[in-house]
């Protein structure tokens, strides 16, 4: 027999669970404008999601999917977007919609029940929230078809969870994007649960990653607690579609820190240890503890350590 084909999946990580570089760190992270504004970006992520959890409880607020433990992946890609860029959100994506121009009222208008909240002139072209699971992998291959037979150097972004990974739109949508080189990222938030089913028993792959692999596009696993890893995947994956040269899978590993939502109680089906070990793995704590040194993070040395 030939073989015909070999697949490989890397997987990016440049920070350990303190903080501290694992691998050559890119120019960039060594200054410490960029690193600050991702930091700035996830306590913010934070203090919003602690509010509305709390104006939930308080019976001021509807469901809410909390953002707890995937601030790192809406910072970074806020950041690196244009604005003529389109994101296709999901669910969870609340901190990403505000980097990108929605009002804090805006998204407390949504989740408290008033859909106006999705209608606001902030969101400018991108998509409102998508509660049905994937659906929006194929509204971004709509929106990336449109760029590319317009040839405008733009590029849709989309999120989903792990979950989302199982359903054939999401197996459509990169089929598409790999036959027709679309412009899109597709963005993958693994934080290794779908409500109450482990990703252990959702896919019998070893890597979300991998099914790129079968649609003859770009993909990669990466460390999604890590800044310096994310903002490496989603550059690379931005200019890989800007130059005309398609899609991009992006699996990041993350977990999910919050009950599902706030009608959810994960302490029915999950271990405490398991939650407990990826909090260690969550770096807000470590990124602040290096960036609030009076040097802005100048300290990190730019070699494993
Ligand atoms: C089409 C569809 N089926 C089922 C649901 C119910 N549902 C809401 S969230 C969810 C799990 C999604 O898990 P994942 O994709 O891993 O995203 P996460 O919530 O973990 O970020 C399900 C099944 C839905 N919203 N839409
Ligand atoms: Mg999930």
């Amino acid at each position: 027999m030939t073989q015909v084909y070999q697949g490989e999946i890397q997987f990016r990580r440049f920070l350990d669970e303190q903080g501290t570089p694992v691998a050559e760190l890119p120019g960039w992270a060594r200054q410490p404008e960029t690193l600050q504004s991702y930091y700035r970006n996830m306590v913010l992520a934070r203090q919003l999601d602690t509010k509305i959890i709390a104006l939930q409880r308080t019976g001021q607020m509807g469901t809410y999917p909390s953002m707890l433990g995937a601030e790192a992946m809406d910072a970074v890609s806020g950041e690196l977007m244009q604005q003529g860029d389109v994101l296709v959100p999901y669910y969870r994506n609340h901190s990403l919609q505000i980097i990108r121009g929605a009002e804090i009222l805006d998204i407390l208008n949504y989740w408290g029940g008033d859909e106006r909240g999705s209608a606001s002139p902030g969101y400018g072209e991108d998509f409102p929230n998508a509660v049905p699971i994937a659906t929006q992998s194929l509204h971004a291959t709509g929106v990336a078809t449109a760029f590319k037979i317009r040839g405008e150097k733009r590029v849709a972004v989309t999120f989903c969870g792990d979950g989302a990974t199982s359903k054939g739109d999401f197996m459509e949508a990169l089929n598409l994007a790999g036959a027709w080189q679309l412009p899109v990222v597709f963005f993958v938030n693994n934080n290794q649960w779908a409500i109450s089913v482990p990703r252990s028993i959702q896919c019998g792959a070893e890597t979300l990653a991998q099914k790129g692999l079968g649609a003859g596009i770009r993909c990669e696993q990466i460390d999604g607690n890590d800044v310096i890893a994310i903002h490496e995947a989603m550059a690379d994956a931005l200019k890989h579609a800007r130059d005309g040269k398609g899609a991009t899978l992006i699996e990041a590993i993350s977990y999910r820190l919050s009950d599902h939502t706030t009608a959810d109680d994960a302490t029915r089906y999950r271990h405490n240890d398991e939650l407990k070990a990826a909090w260690q793995k969550n770096r807000l704590n470590a990124y602040r503890t290096i960036w609030l040194r009076t040097d802005g993070g100048t300290k990190f040395r730019n070699r494993p350590g």
